[in-house]
């Protein structure tokens, strides 16, 4: 069979790694044709930048943002913010293509009527991490998270309640749609160093968004 990177290629059923965490595999690939220009815009507008953890280290995957609330760092902290520190804007609007993509995901994952209003984007070159962390800056936690993989393949390690428990590996590819809330919302997660490797349409880079409703 020929795959043709443009054309949509059928999304499985969810995979459930946990109670409430979905792999939609391929859940992405239909709408990358429209993600992928809606996201040049925002760059253009919120360009990637290397944020500083509140310890003072460098954050080495670049981030931006979109959407009513945008997730910063900086020395006085983790939170969300509704200006880009860096151009004292308002983040770029959410796309449509963003909000309806993540409305679909979730509901696919079981979780009715998500809203999302921020968008976290990173950008990962090779051997870039994400140590593991909680995603904890949130309002409410029982909104679910969609978090959408571009570009290179990356392990995702999924991680219990505590920093300690074991994790377990995840393959994100091109396309995956990894969508998690309820009793899972805090579980420790991260990234691996990302291989090099270079990816047809988007390069030597991985790109994943996170849909969040943050405020
Ligand atoms: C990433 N993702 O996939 C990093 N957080 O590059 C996350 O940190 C994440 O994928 C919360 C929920 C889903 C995620
Ligand atoms: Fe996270």
């Amino acid at each position: 069979m020929q795959i043709d990177l443009f054309t949509a290629a059928p999304a499985s059923a969810p995979q459930w790694l946990g109670q409430q965490v979905a792999l939609l595999p391929g859940f992405a690939l239909d709408r990358v044709e429209l993600l992928l220009p809606a996201l040049r815009q925002i760059v253009l507008a919120a360009p990637f930048r290397n944020m500083i953890t509140p310890g003072g280290r460098t954050i080495a995957v670049r981030v931006t943002n979109c959407g009513e609330l945008g997730w910063i760092s900086d020395q006085r902290g983790y939170r969300y913010s509704p200006v880009d520190p860096l151009s004292g804007q308002p983040w770029p609007a959410l796309p449509p293509v963003f909000s309806d993509l993540a409305q679909a995901a979730a509901q696919a994952a079981g979780f009715a009527d998500f809203i999302p209003d921020a968008c976290l984007i990173n950008s990962y070159l090779p051997g870039n991490r994400l140590t593991l962390h909680q995603d904890r800056n949130e309002r409410d936690f029982s909104q679910p998270i969609v978090s959408v993989s571009l570009g290179l393949p990356a392990t995702f390690l999924l991680g219990g309640h505590e920093r300690a428990d074991r994790t377990q590996k995840v393959g994100l590819q091109h396309g995956d749609v990894l969508v998690w809330g309820g009793e899972d919302r805090l579980r420790f997660h991260g990234i691996l160093p990302l291989k090099d490797g270079s990816h047809p349409v988007l390069g030597a880079r991985r790109i994943n968004f996170t849909l969040r409703k943050a405020g």
